[in-house]
């Protein structure tokens, strides 16, 4: 594990590694094309007098390092490894660095794309089955995508997002990338892909143009706006579902971690729309580091968002709503350092479990689950999250997990704060934009941008402590009958105390008497502070 300081100094690091280690392949692969010639079995080298053209791969090969290349690279067909020997692609006029590409009536498998460093491009990585767009509803699945695997390079200052799955594509691992500096997402899982692995990256500093603090025009019924946004995350999970992302490091993405939302069918008169009919569900989110920022991992993020600028297809509920999508993920044995909301839920079903949260600010949380307008105009609280055995250690807050707005059908057992088995009570909502990615906007002429700062949303206030209630096995606020019996099982040693930890205060895995007195105290006379 790299400490902060090292983290820090990572680009400079996989530079000056870029160096040796492309000193050491032009190296090797004299030595590999003189075993080739003897008989090897070595992919040919693609040699530098085609690297101001558009490359397309048909066969394993490798790229000779020593020169950039400017032209793209397409890969085309199945069984291939494209070993770029830790070259440069740079971007000139050309959309895409990599594109690796199938029609949607052709199976594309076993390709691997290793040792790239691409950089500047629209997307430096885009994987895309041809025609997506015009799948059948029912027919997404038929000619799949399997077993492609981007590994061992970078993505650097994309115009756009920087390694992009599109549509319907499935079973892409991407793993030990350096992902740094994209203008919009880092990673961008799109509608209908499913079933990819983001493992053991690292995502830094992305998303700081698209909606970004720099602010940007658009127009709205005949009029012409700026706008200043909170940017984009690191990986944006739109519709898309049974993802594992795994033991990646995250740090300084401009509007969070990890997004999990659907595309509402924005914009329909765009050549880009086509009918978005998955939500993100059933997604995977283990064993990462989230280091700052304000939004760690933030389930369903659009479903209080104000979405009138994007002239939605999906029906809305009330004026600018429409429903979110990401039922049933999971967030677990994740690290939380100093980020402001580290799991926002939204949707239901989310499970969150085994996480560790540490901060030095006391207005930080751990967890925070609920949604506004959904709850209060459709009466639909978020439900049936579990929250359990997550571990905290937020100074000066002793009580980080916290609802708003409602929430139904929670379970909640076993969270710790500093040590202690804590509450899950009322919080305040976080602020929002008066519309999605947006921080504020005003009126303007076109081509002549307001000059001024750019607006950054009120940073949440510490909140004191909530009360815990003692044998409050649900955390639901109140000690009931239920609770009772639930306790009284406990201690008799029928069920585990971990499901009523309210009860056993002192963690050791059992209610005692004086345990079970204080939980019938506080059925009696209401829940006491913690501490
Ligand atoms: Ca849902
Ligand atoms: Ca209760
Ligand atoms: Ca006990």
């Amino acid at each position: 594990m790299l400490t902060n300081t090292d983290r820090r100094f990572a680009p400079l690091a996989s530079a000056l590694r870029r160096v040796a280690v492309s000193t050491l392949a032009l190296a090797s692969s004299v030595l590999l094309a003189a075993a080739a010639q003897a008989g090897g079995l070595e992919a040919p080298v693609i040699g530098c007098e085609q690297a101001d053209e558009m490359v397309e791969i048909t066969q394993s090969s490798r790229l000779d390092p020593s020169c950039e290349w400017t032209g793209g690279i397409r890969v085309v067909a199945s069984d291939v490894t494209l070993d770029c020997q830790d070259a440069r692609i740079v971007s000139t006029n050309v959309r895409y660095g990599i594109h690796i590409i199938a029609p949607v009536d052709t199976p594309l498998s076993n390709v691997t794309v290793r040792n790239c460093h691409v950089e500047g491009f629209l997307n430096c990585i885009h994987i895309e089955r041809e025609g997506f767009r015009e799948l059948p509803a029912g027919e997404e699945y038929e000619n799949t995508f399997s077993n492609i695997v981007i590994e061992d390079g970078s993505v650097l200052n994309s115009r756009g997002v920087g390694l992009y799955v599109n549509g319907y594509v499935t079973d892409v691992t991407v793993r030990r990338l350096h992902i740094e500096g994209t203008g919009s997402s880092g990673i961008y899982l799109e509608t209908g892909s499913r079933a990819n692995f983001i493992e053991d990256n690292e995502i830094v500093n992305n998303g700081f143009r698209e909606n970004g603090p720099g602010g940007q025009f658009f127009e709205l019924a005949g009029t012409t706006f700026f706008f200043w946004g909170p940017g984009r995350e690191g990986v944006a999970i739109d519709g898309s579902r049974d993802n594992v992302v795994r033991n990646n490091y995250f740090e300084g993405n401009s509007s969070g971690a990890i997004l999990l939302y659907k595309n509402c069918g924005e914009f329909p008169d765009s050549n880009r729309y086509f009918e978005r009919r998955y939500g993100s569900h059933g997604n995977v989110i283990e064993g990462n580091t989230f280091v700052g920022g304000d939004n760690g991992v933030w389930v369903a993020s659009r479903m209080a968002e104000n979405t009138i600028p994007m002239e939605c297809t999906d029906p809305q509920y009330a004026t600018g709503f429409v429903l979110d999508h990401a039922d049933d993920n999971t967030v677990r044995g994740n690290l939380f350092e100093n980020v402001t909301y580290p799991v926002r839920v939204e949707d239901d079903g989310t499970i969150v479990e085994d996480n560790e949260f540490v901060s030095d600010d006391p207005a930080h949380l751990a967890v925070l689950v609920g949604t506004p307008v959904r709850t209060s105009v459709l009466g639909l609280p978020v439900d049936r999250t579990r929250i359990s055995g997550n571990q905290a250690r937020i100074e000066g807050n002793q009580t980080p997990y916290r609802w708003v707005h409602g929430h139904a059908d929670t379970t909640f057992a076993n969270n710790r704060s500093f040590g202690d088995a804590v509450g899950f009570c009322e919080g305040e909502p976080p602020a929002r934009g008066p519309f999605v990615m947006a921080i504020e906007f005003v009126q303007a002429e076109r081509d002549d941008p307001p000059q001024r700062e750019a607006p950054t949303l009120p940073t949440p206030r510490p909140l004191a402590a909530c009360p815990t209630c003692r044998g409050d096995c649900n955390a639901d606020g109140v000690v009931t009958v239920d609770d009772l019996v639930r306790a009284v099982r406990v201690a008799l040693g029928e069920i585990d105390a971990d499901t009523c930890s309210l009860v056993d205060r002192d963690n050791d895995g059992a209610a005692d008497i004086a345990e079970l007195m204080a939980a019938v105290d506080t059925a009696l006379n209401g829940c006491v502070r913690a501490g």
